[in-house]
């Protein structure tokens, strides 16, 4: 948790600067580049904050459903920890020495120094050790309880682990058989294509790697804030196993513009993107239902009595509840950019760049804000204290007022053509660049008031973490603020079949071959003339 906080505060800090210079307020350094602080802001929060804050919670989380680790889970669990750990200070070090300002995607033909894809796979290494570490311990549980389903909790971490894996299949094949000897100089060039169709096998799933964690407390930490149970455990189940089907097979979406790659195969995978959205409305279905049982129990009338039957004053639940409303347009977005002929409008514009901040950004980023308010005092034993509930609120708000000042004129700014992956340019004052900037919200000022107004709240959720974590008093028996939350599931009546690993594995690796294994033959058999690599640096 610690890991994952202070990469939050220098990737926010990074997010700062990128705003200020696209407003063309700061100009910074000679040793210091735009590509290189975009680098490190895409790599400290979409990989470091993320993929830590979820092994924190994962870990935590399991100890408690199935009971504390044995001394072999939890040795290997420190050993993946470290292993990721070394990984990405390496590949900080790689970045803000100059060597590595490739973006988070490292699309070739940039090239970043060897060392910075060793460092990648050191990171991936890591969080594979604790996956298995964790798995190991959910294999001892079930063979201890035959014929039991699982608690809910585990079988989610599971599918998410199970999905991880698997994704991350795609990244290091990409990394160790193309881009180490490429950088490395054993090959002269790379096959730039299929080292971006393995780099999206991974990075898609990477997506929902981020946001079932945060689903987990959507179903399991929600219920129990609002005094209730799951609404259905089997539907929470089979929405996750449709996760590991529809997450994979699907990275094509984000290469419709790519030249290369028949029609016919794009349109498979973006037909299979779109199965991805079953899961998500059960998910929407479910918790709205959760939300109005609960309600109901507590008197309310009508069709949305419920509504203020919520406990809004728990920072615990507003901070969840805000973040799922966030999802709705977030969620909306994913849909008009897999849409194959929208894709052309969208792709590569500032548009991509507003839908990840109201993806990962909020929905995935405040749920584990919200997460944080119980787990760090459930682990330090310490409480959330009336003035820390304070700032907790006024965090939560900051955060949701800036993003949607920042992530709107995102999205207005791409829907006129700014571009993405590019330094702000204003192309020689031609007059089509300065309309984009008359708008109300496509307004540099209006995107650098969001900025600031998240750094503001970034900063002021480091406070709270440490406050938190050193500052606050010790929690008391019974105390709400300091226990984990899990929610009560029946699953009486789950089919045991949604726990057989092997039916939904199997689909899942058949769904992936169906999707790629003609692309990724005709990449290979049909290379396009490789690549030399660019540093243009
Ligand atoms: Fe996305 C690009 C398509 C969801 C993150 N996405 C990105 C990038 C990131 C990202 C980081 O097809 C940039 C990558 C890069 O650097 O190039 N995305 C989708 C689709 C979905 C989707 C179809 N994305 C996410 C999530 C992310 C995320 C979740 C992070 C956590 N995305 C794309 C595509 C691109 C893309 C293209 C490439 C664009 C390009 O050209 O470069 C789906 O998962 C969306 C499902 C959503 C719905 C719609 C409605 C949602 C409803 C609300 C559900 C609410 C719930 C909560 C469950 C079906 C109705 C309850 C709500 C209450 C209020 C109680």
């Amino acid at each position: 948790m610690g890991f994952a906080y202070t990469a939050f505060l220098i990737g926010t800090f990074c997010g700062l600067i990128q705003v200020f210079m696209r407003n063309e307020m700061i100009q910074l350094p000679a040793w210091l580049d735009y590509y290189q602080v975009l680098t490190v802001h895409g790599v400290t929060l979409a990989l470091v904050y993320t993929t830590f804050f979820i092994y924190a919670f994962l870990i935590t989380g399991m100890s408690k459903a199935l009971g504390s680790f044995g001394p072999k889970v939890a040795r290997w669990s420190w050993i993946g920890f470290f292993v990721a750990a070394a990984g990405t200070v390496w590949a900080t070090i790689e970045i803000l020495s100059g060597r590595a300002s490739v973006l988070y995607t490292f699309y070739a033909p940039l090239k970043a120094s060897g060392w910075f894809y060793v460092s990648l796979a050191l990171l991936i290494i890591g969080t594979w050790i604790i996956s298995f570490a964790l798995i190991a311990h959910y294999v001892k549980w079930r063979k201890a309880n035959p014929g039991v389903m699982s608690p809910l909790f585990a079988f989610m971490t599971i599918s998410t682990l199970a999905m991880w894996i698997i994704a991350c299949l795609g990244v290091v094949a990409a990394v160790v058989f193309m881009f180490i000897p490429w950088a490395f100089g054993w090959v002269d060039t790379i096959n730039v294509e299929l080292s971006r169709t393995l780099f999206w096998f991974f990075g898609h799933p990477l997506v929902y790697f981020w946001l079932l964690p945060a689903y987990m407390a959507w179903y399991l930490v929600v219920p129990k804030l609002l005094g209730t149970k799951v609404f259905s455990d089997s539907l929470a189940r089979l929405s996750f196993l449709l996760f590991i089907l529809f997450s994979i097979p699907v990275g094509l979406h984000h290469q419709l513009t790519e030249p290369g790659v028949a029609d016919f195969w794009k349109f498979l995978q973006v037909t299979l993107t779109f199965m991805v959205v079953i899961p998500t409305l059960m998910t929407a279905f479910s918790l709205f239902a959760t939300f109005e049982i609960s309600g109901r129990q507590k008197g309310a009338k009508g069709w949305f009595g419920w509504v203020g039957k919520l406990p809004w004053n728990d920072i615990r639940f507003t901070s969840l509840f805000i973040a799922m409303v966030f999802f709705i347009p977030g969620g909306a977005g994913g849909i008009i950019n897999t849409s194959f002929q929208l894709n052309e409008l969208v792709h590569n514009t500032l548009w991509v760049v507003g839908h990840f901040h109201i993806t990962v950004g909020t929905p995935v980023a405040m749920t584990f804000m919200g997460i944080s308010f119980w787990l760090i005092p459930y682990l330090t034993g310490r409480t959330l204290t009336k003035t820390t509930k304070k700032l907790a609120f006024i965090q939560i708000i900051s955060w949701s007022i800036g993003m949607l000042l920042m992530s709107t004129a995102q999205h207005v700014l791409g829907l006129l053509g700014a571009p993405r992956r590019t330094q702000h340019s204003n192309y020689s004052d031609h007059p089509t660049v300065l309309g984009w900037f008359d708008g109300f919200f496509s307004n540099t000022a209006t995107l650098a008031i969001g900025g600031i107004i998240l750094f503001f709240s970034a900063m002021l959720l480091i406070v709270i973490v440490f406050r938190l974590w050193l500052i606050e008093p010790r929690s008391e028996e019974g105390d709400l603020y300091a226990e984990f939350p899990i929610a009560e599931s029946d699953a009486s009546a789950t089919p045991r079949w949604l726990e057989n690993w092997w039916i939904w594995l199997g689909i899942a690796v058949a769904l992936i071959l169906l999707a790629y294994t003609f692309p990724i033959s005709h990449m290979i058999q049909d290379a396009p003339p490789g690549s030399k690599g660019f540093i243009n640096w």
